[in-house]
């Protein structure tokens, strides 16, 4: 199967990562996991970011706050689908999501909401699943049992409005 990359771009990202973490390994994802800035150290992110295709990842998750930049960054030395994810760590994170979001023509990147870690990880094995069907099979369980849980709570709500 094709690795999840989650490059984040300080130490001070990782205590938002654990969703995104539980979720991969919940599908079963192999991911590798480091700290690279694009600003403090930009070499290793380019030769990252280069060399990712060729070293068996499918997906990268940036994950950077305030002027997230990682994203971009990453996203201009690969092809493979970049998802910004942006940290709330100044400005309640609006400046993170704009950074991410707002990539001029021809070079995307894909953005979950802010401190959305949970919704990177389920991206990334949506995109991982278009050539796994066994990823389909697993999202298509995650997906049911959501629904699932839903109902169930909509039943007990509904018994306690009746008591
Ligand atoms: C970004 O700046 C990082 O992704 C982090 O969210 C933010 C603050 O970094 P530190 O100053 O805490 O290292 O590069």
């Amino acid at each position: 199967m094709l690795k999840t990359a989650v490059i984040m771009g300080s130490e001070s990202d990782l205590p938002k990562l654990e969703p995104c973490f539980k979720a991969l390994d919940k599908f079963g994802i192999p991911y590798e996991t480091r700290i690279i800035s694009a600003h403090r150290t930009p070499t290793a992110a380019a030769e990252f970011a280069s060399q990712a295709r060729d070293r068996g990842f499918g997906v990268i998750i940036a994950v950077a706050g305030k002027a997230a930049h990682l994203g971009g960054f990453l996203a201009a030395y690969t092809t493979l689908p970049i998802i910004g994810l942006p940290i709330k760590a100044s400005l309640e994170g609006i400046d993170a999501l704009l950074s991410m979001v707002q990539m001029p023509a021809g070079i995307p990147v894909a953005v979950v909401a802010i401190d959305g870690a949970a919704n990177a990880a389920i991206l990334a094995a949506q995109i991982l699943a278009t050539g796994d069907s066994e990823l389909v099979v697993k999202l298509e369980l995650f997906r049911r049992q959501m629904t699932d849980e839903v109902i169930e709570k909509d039943r007990r709500l509904q018994l306690k409005t009746l008591e």
